[in-house]
């Protein structure tokens, strides 16, 4: 759902002064707009505070107003990209429902620490489609990472185990695990990415480093469900959001801050590899609310 597109601000503020019956048409809105009713009341109270029985401008004092109030909410969550490596080698599986984007992301991901002359290898834990592989294997010629793979229909805790050693092996600086995208009611699947971590952790306890959840910025409410069932899983340690290049603005981070209190990593702006930028949160507040 489109952030700020049915906001009507005209409409709504085509009376200048703030009054309570404003302001509750403007939580509603906020609320419409996926970013949780927690979110929306504590954005009401704020612009009450400020403005109420104030005279308004224009439109634009509005957007002002809330994208410092967004910018201010998602700072705090703010990991910046080069913090996904720390160790040598650094483990990071990257997890998420279906076609939210974890491949390309791990494609986009690899791209960045190899430019930053990192030694990269990907290891396609997604071994339930023989497209997944060959999809990942691209990315990894794309960019000239190193591949570890099995057979279609391994276990994917091994591939992971795989990868981990290889990465450790040939002195690699980053391994990034991509798993198949599974729905979060499909419990043998989930038995299985769980294994991932165990055995993981069964070669050093700190692995993984890093548990990435990818999140699809057009999905809206369930992506609360997602964080929810993959948080109860395994310890995720941050948030890509992608497809923010659609109609799609993310308002679901809010709701998802304030539940979850996960760091924000990198946003997803395309599909092509330099698609995937460092999370801000003065930028991304900027185009939630169209300034
Ligand atoms: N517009 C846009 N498309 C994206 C972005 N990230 C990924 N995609 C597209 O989304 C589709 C799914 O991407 P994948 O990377 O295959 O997603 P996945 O999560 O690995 O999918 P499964 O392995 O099937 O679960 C592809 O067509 C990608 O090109 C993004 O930031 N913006
Ligand atoms: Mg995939």
């Amino acid at each position: 759902m489109k952030f700020f597109e049915n906001f009507k601000f005209n409409n709504l503020f085509s009376k200048k002064k703030i009054d309570e019956s404003l302001l509750n048409k403007f939580e509603e809105l906020l609320i419409e707009s996926d970013v949780g009713t927690e979110m929306a009341s504590e954005l009401k109270d704020k612009f009450k505070k400020e403005k109420i029985g104030k005279e308004i401008k224009n439109e634009k004092e509005i957007f002002n107003f809330l994208g410092l109030q967004i910018s201010k909410m998602l700072s705090p969550y703010e990991k910046k990209l080069d913090r996904l490596y720390k160790n040598s080698p650094s483990i990071i599986v990257v997890a998420g429902v279906n076609g939210v984007g974890k491949t390309t992301t791990i494609g986009k991901l690899g791209k960045l620490f190899k430019d930053n002359g990192k030694k990269i290898v990907f290891g396609a834990a997604d071994t339930f489609r023989a497209a997944a592989i060959d999809q990942l294997e691209l990315w990894s010629k794309k960019i000239g990472a190193d591949f570890v793979k099995s057979e279609l229909g391994t276990d994917p805790a091994a591939v992971g185990y795989k990868t981990a050693k290889f990465a450790e092996e040939k002195k690699i600086d980053i391994a990034f695990i991509d798993t198949a995208g599974r729905l979060q009611n499909k419990r043998n699947l989930m038995e299985e990415y769980k294994k991932i971590f165990t055995v993981l952790k069964k070669i050093n306890p700190e692995y993984p480093h890093e548990t990435i959840l990818v999140l699809d910025a057009t999905t809206g409410q369930n992506a609360l469900n997602q964080v929810e069932e993959f948080k109860k899983i395994s310890n995720l340690t941050g948030l890509i959001i992608t497809k923010l290049d659609t109609s799609a603005k993310g308002g679901i981070l809010l709701a998802i801050c304030k539940k979850y209190g996960l760091p924000i990593i990198a946003v997803g702006m395309g599909e092509k590899e330099s698609d995937l930028h460092s999370f801000d949160s003065d930028q991304f507040a900027k185009i939630l609310a169209k300034n």
